[in-house]
């Protein structure tokens, strides 16, 4: 069965939505952060970081490679096929190297660090470049509901997890009405709900 490693309270929380979305049995393997520098986790992540997966004899590393790999196992409007997968693997992209670094710029400096080693300037410049990266996803959701054809797929499931802890941490998103409304419509559906609640207790 496809073991899904690591505590929500990380990256994880993103794979196992997606599990949830995808409906696909999985075990839910809680590797706390303590272990994860040890032999047996290195073992299934190099990097030593969460989340990891295993599904048989493959063993993957990279939230959103494995909510690839999750997806894969299901069909449309999930995992859209054609011309939407190749959009689906550009939103996935965009949300690993546009999205998230500057988001979690911001987000390290406004409510992750120790308040002693929070950048106030770091934290302002991330908040900018990502508004700039948010003004991008507004133009696209101007017409539309989801990101890729007309159904929440992997790539609603990529982008919106990426930015689920600015949605919690309530980053101000007013300037971007149809992000905010996309992500309240990501973030509510009935298999969000069921991985938030394994990540927010
Ligand atoms: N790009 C990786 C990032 C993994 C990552 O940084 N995970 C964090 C938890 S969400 C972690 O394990 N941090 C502990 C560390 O870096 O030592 C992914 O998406 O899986």
């Amino acid at each position: 069965m496809l073991k899904l490693i690591g505590v929500a309270r990380s990256r994880n929380f993103r794979c196992l939505w997606a599990a949830e979305e995808a409906g696909v049995p999985y075990e839910h393997v809680q590797t706390p952060f303590t272990e994860i520098k040890g032999a047996a986790h290195l073992a299934v992540n190099p990097n030593g970081k969460l989340p990891a997966m295993q599904d048989g004899g493959l063993a993957l590393f990279e939230s959103l490679a494995i909510n690839l790999h999750i997806a894969s196992k299901v069909g449309a409007p999930f995992n859209p096929a054609g011309d939407d997968h190749a959009r689906v693997l550009q939103w996935t992209l965009w949300a690993a190297t546009e999205a998230e670094p500057n988001i979690m710029q911001w987000a390290q400096h406004t409510f992750m660090k120790p308040e002693a080693e929070r950048d106030a300037g770091l934290a302002a410049a991330g908040k900018a470049a990502s508004d700039a990266r948010l003004a991008v996803l507004e133009g696209h959701l101007a017409n539309r509901e989801w990101l890729v054809g007309n159904a929440f797929s992997i790539a609603d499931c990529n982008l919106a997890g990426i930015y689920y802890g600015s949605w919690f941490n309530k980053y101000d998103f007013s300037g971007f009405p149809k992000v905010k409304a996309w992500l309240d419509r990501c973030l509510t559906r009935p298999a969000a709900l069921t991985a938030r609640k394994l990540r927010e207790g």
